[in-house]
């Protein structure tokens, strides 16, 4: 309406009239700027419908459909969501008339897909309504539950489950403890007879700051039954007395990937969230000691001896990795960041 107009307009003064009414046109078809697009996945961009002919009378909206939601999403006001890789087709409506567009969404590595290039030993998503214990690579989980119970609901985005990591409690005097045992299959390394060159990579999301959170307790075969990696009150992390040395790098209800590189043989330890390094300590272990070494047969996941496994509150994963070795700066950048939703309003 206002090309129309801006058009007519500037057709009327070059042409020096006035007043002539012709009557008006009525809009017979659709034209969009574009006839194909190709986008990435969680890419933007926008169409824009034009009616056909140009200078018909434009009474109602333009509305916008996909073939299919799961490829690419579009909204009323042409904008356009890359969501899955895949072709699809995208239609403007006007009335009765209706227009296509092409998308294609170009295919994309998955975070599976580049743990697996990097060649990881463990992998479990909890993306499997019907087994929230599934590896994706390598065995099984196994839930330890002495009170509550771990379920899963709603991860980073559409499609994306997380396990809810049930807050222990102390009914009688004695705590309950929840955690998750993790048969990772890494035969000992790093010159001692533990695991003492791995990668934790852990997807999680707080629902409040301010508490501790514990992310690993090495337990059955050190004794030690206080949990070693910890989100803190201050919002650090890392293992006990090997914190970052900054506060404040995580919010709550937020997404984050936490990164844990071990070398107990080279005596280092680096520390990354969302891909970003934030502590990387020299000879904090040494070889196959308590805290910094893992078990052979398995690990325990957000385990606790006294409730600081949440303090009260319920830890989301949406995935756990791990890896038998410490990985590299780039292959950190190579893992990505976590994939959460894209705000994009479908009306
Ligand atoms: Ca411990
Ligand atoms: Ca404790
Ligand atoms: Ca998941």
């Amino acid at each position: 309406m206002k090309i129309k107009n801006i058009l007519l307009s500037l057709g009327l003064i070059a042409l020096g009239m006035s007043g002539c009414d012709e009557g008006e046109k009525s809009v017979t078809g659709i034209s969009i700027d574009r006839e194909s697009i190709t986008l990435d996945v969680d890419a933007l961009t926008t169409l824009i419908p034009y009616p056909v002919p140009w200078d018909a009378a434009v009474s109602e909206k333009f509305t916008w459909t996909s073939d299919d939601r799961n490829i690419a999403r579009v909204n009323n006001r042409g904008q356009v969501l890359g969501f899955n890789p895949g072709e699809t087709d995208l239609v403007c409506h006007y009335g009765n008339l209706t227009a296509k567009v092409h998308v294609k969404v170009n295919s994309a590595v998955s975070y599976e897909e580049r743990l697996k290039a990097l060649g990881v030993k463990g992998f479990w998503d909890f993306n499997d309504p019907a087994d929230m214990t599934r590896a994706i690579v390598g065995k099984p989980l196994e839930l330890v539950n002495g009170c509550g119970s771990f379920t899963l609901v709603n991860g980073p985005r559409e499609g994306e489950s997380a396990i809810r990591i049930p807050h222990d409690e102390r009914p009688a005097g004695t705590w309950l403890y929840n955690y998750i045992k993790c048969f990772h299959n890494i035969p000992a390394n790093g010159g001692g007879v533990k695991v003492n060159k791995y990668t934790l990579v852990y997807d999680v999301w707080m629902p409040v700051v301010g508490v501790y959170y514990s992310l690993l307790n090495n337990w059955h075969e050190y004794g030690d039954a206080d949990g070693d990696i910890f989100l803190r009150p201050g919002r650090d992390f890392g293992f006990r007395g090997h914190y970052t040395s900054a506060n404040n790098h995580f919010n709550a209800e937020t997404w984050y990937r936490f990164i844990f590189v071990v070398d107990n043989e080279a005596g280092i330890l680096t520390y990354y969230l969302n891909g970003e390094e934030k502590a990387r300590g020299g000879v904090p272990f040494t070889v196959d000691a308590s805290m910094g070494s893992l078990a052979t047969d398995f690990i325990e996941l957000f385990g606790d001896e006294d409730g600081e496994n949440g303090q009260g509150n319920d830890l989301l994963c949406a995935s756990f990795a791990i890896f038998d070795r410490a990985l590299t700066r780039e292959e950190v950048t190579q893992l990505g960041n976590i994939r959460i939703a894209i705000d994009f309003r479908e009306d």
